[in-house]
């Protein structure tokens, strides 16, 4: 009989939605399931907020007290869905508390606290996983078997960006996204680490940094609220305005420690790219390209085709490729942000029933950490950082 594993799990907003609906989902399509999730508890800030989560997303029991729902003897899991300032605290906690735990990303706020997140994750021989969940569309699956298999050679080169503009507005509310104290950083930390997690999965680990950081909206209104309002909602040119203390855009330059180069833009100013993930990664023996907003497609280049057939070729995923034995039956019925999440908690409730740590787990989650960090030094400074 498959285990049933009781999920506690923090925060109720955009996050929430999607982890709730990846444990309803997941065994639905992963079939036999290493574990049905079982949504026991949800924490949010208040009751009241608690409760509403409870009944939206199907949780038996609404708390606002994670640390008592952590220690509890009938949780085997603890899901950390909160903005990030309280990640490393909860995630020490449940540690502790011996509960297996899948944090949202980025790890921490800082190197230091992932690094202690990750020593007491270690030490208590829970599993660990941060929730970059891109690495988790098939077609960046696909990319990643055929650069395993060597199908385009060597690598090279890689060009990542992650571009949105939901907070190209000026008049987009001071969020806990533009705060230091909260976010950590601003799109290096948001964004730039989703396609730092991409680089590390596909190439291999980056070695050195050279980065440009900038904050083009200096100051903000102050949100009226505590919801997590991304892009059009509330903008407000009345209101009183406080100052952003984190970065807009990150451009870097990369070397990775098996020799290959590569660049890196991050942005959630770009108007007009919504959720705009590209990937283009040179080999010596072809080339692959992807676009999350065309998630569906992988488009790969082998240079040993005939000299009059050569081009870049559109693969469209499904089940002959990974993950699809669980996913649709037909290339092209659709990919989106739900898959991904679905996948994500597939792959870790595997690693529970296997004992083995899946990836990103919390060294993984560190070592992106120590790229962004090293990214933000370069930011200052202007000169290449060594990623240490
Ligand atoms: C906002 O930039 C955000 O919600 C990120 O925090 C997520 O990680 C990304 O997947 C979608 O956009």
């Amino acid at each position: 009989m498959t285990k049933v594993m009781n999920v506690a799990m923090i925060g109720g907003g955009f996050m929430g939605k999607a982890h709730a609906m990846a444990y309803a989902s997941m065994p639905m399509f992963f079939w036999p399931a290493p574990a049905i999730p079982h949504r026991k508890v949800v924490v949010d800030v208040t009751d009241g907020m608690a409760e509403e989560a409870r009944r939206r997303f199907g949780f038996d029991e609404a708390s606002s007290d994670w640390r008592a729902v952590v220690n509890r003897p009938d949780i085997d899991v603890v899901d950390i869905c909160t903005p990030n300032n309280v990640h490393a605290e909860i995630a020490i906690a449940a540690a502790k508390a011996g509960k297996h735990i899948i944090c949202e990303k980025p790890l921490a706020r800082t190197v230091e606290e992932a690094r202690a997140m990750t020593e007491a994750a270690k030490a208590t021989g829970i599993i660990h996983m941060v929730a970059f969940n891109y690495r988790r569309t098939p077609a960046v699956a696909l990319a990643k078997k055929f650069i395993d298999e060597g199908r385009i050679g060597k690598i090279l080169n890689f060009r990542g960006t992650y571009l949105q503009d939901w907070s190209a507005d000026e008049n987009g509310p001071l969020s806990w996204r533009f705060q230091k104290k909260i976010a950590g950083s601003g799109a290096v930390g948001d964004i730039g680490t989703h396609v730092v997690d991409l680089a590390h999965y596909l190439v291999g680990p980056i070695a050195e940094v050279i980065a440009m950081t900038k904050t083009y909206v200096t100051t903000r209104p102050i949100q009226q609220g505590g919801v997590d309002k991304l892009g059009a909602s509330e903008k407000s040119a009345d209101v009183e305005r406080a100052p952003v203390d984190v970065d807009d855009e990150v451009i870097s330059m990369l070397r990775f420690a098996g020799g290959a180069v590569g660049s890196l833009e991050a942005t959630r100013n770009a108007w007009g790219r919504n959720n705009f993930i590209t990937l283009e990664i040179h080999g010596t023996k072809g080339s692959i390209h992807f676009n999350y907003e065309r998630r569906d497609e992988l488009q790969v280049m082998f240079a040993d085709d005939p000299a009059d057939a050569r081009g870049f070729r559109t693969i469209y995923t499904g089940p002959a490729h990974p993950y699809g034995g669980g996913l649709w039956p037909i290339p092209g019925l659709g990919i989106g942000y739900s898959e991904t999440k679905i996948v994500e908690c597939f792959d870790f409730f595997s690693a529970i029933a296997s004992g083995k740590q899946p990836s990103p787990n919390f060294e993984d989650g560190l070592l992106t950490e120590l790229v962004a960090d090293a990214m933000l030094r370069s930011g200052e400074t202007g000169k290449w950082e060594t990623v240490s």
